[in-house]
């Protein structure tokens, strides 16, 4: 586990970089978004995983808030570079409950949008539900003022936590990302088949997007193209690569 001081130093001395994995329409399977996944390349460890340094900045408010900014005006800067080659792909960021702790955070945010150069409504802001109950009503209040700004918001990792009707009815998202224990097992569980279905349901009637995360199979991909999801995400759709490799494969 690195530690806060290395991470800061990576951070600084742009030995991060993102990995883009394609978000494609369910139906026609034409590339909506690209989920954007932080990698560090380590000169001497290698490859450290975000598993790894990840918590190491969770940890640590200023540090979160870094990489979250960090993630956002490069993920502004890839839609760029792929605007200039003619193609057009809205971006997702991950965001942490630690970034939530301060009323200037959106702010703060539009502000790495603009050094970046990406446009708001073509930025989605993805949180996962335990992020967004560790203090509810403030997480409310800030992910209003992002929503004001225009930012799209998902909440990741759907059906893991531990509020997640309650986290859906409270705060401003516009999508939901089913998580992928879900997903995987769909064409063998009937349960995971109701328990998708039935949030596909509360999505339409909320007008909320919806994700499948995590789809690995054909098989899989029809199945949910039958339940009227929105979107896939997945190996079998497109796996994380970096943004010269994504730039060939939506061409
Ligand atoms: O590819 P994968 O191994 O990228 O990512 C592992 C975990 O790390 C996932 O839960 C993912 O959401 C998280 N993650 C990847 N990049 C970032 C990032 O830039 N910020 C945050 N907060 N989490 C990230
Ligand atoms: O927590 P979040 O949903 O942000 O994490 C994305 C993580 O899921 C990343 O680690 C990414 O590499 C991984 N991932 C993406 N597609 C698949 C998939 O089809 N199967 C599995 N097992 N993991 C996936
Ligand atoms: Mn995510
Ligand atoms: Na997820």
């Amino acid at each position: 586990v690195p530690s806060p001081e290395e991470l800061r130093r990576a951070i600084n001395a742009g030995e991060l970089m993102l990995h883009l994995q394609p978000i494609v329409e369910a139906g026609s399977r034409r590339p909506l978004k690209a989920e954007a996944l932080a990698r560090w390349r380590h000169p001497e460890r290698g490859s450290v995983s975000p598993d790894r340094f990840v918590p190491v900045a969770e940890a640590h408010p200023e540090l979160a808030d870094s990489l979250t900014l960090w993630a956002i005006e490069a993920a502004g800067q890839c839609q760029r570079d792929l605007a200039s080659r003619g193609l057009d792909l809205a971006i997702a960021v991950n965001i942490s409950g630690a970034n939530l702790r301060d009323l200037r955070f959106p702010d703060r945010v539009q502000e790495a949008v603009r050094r970046g150069g990406a446009e708001p409504s073509r930025l989605t802001l993805e949180l996962t539900e335990t992020a967004a109950f560790q203090d509810p009503v403030r997480t409310a209040d800030i992910l209003l003022r992002l929503r004001i700004k225009g930012f799209e918001l998902a909440l990741d990792d759907f059906g893991t936590g531990y509020s997640s009707l309650k986290v859906l009815k409270q705060m401003p998202f516009s999508a939901l990302k089913i998580d992928r224990s879900f997903i995987a097992d769909l064409p063998t569980s009937r349960d995971s088949a109701v328990i998708v279905g039935a949030v596909i349901d509360i999505a339409r009637h909320m007008e909320l997007q919806t994700v499948a995360e995590g789809v690995e199979t054909e098989e899989v991909a029809v199945a949910l193209a039958r339940m009227h999801i929105g979107a896939l995400q997945g190996y079998h759709t497109g796996r994380p690569m970096p943004l010269e490799e994504l730039a060939v494969w939506l061409t």
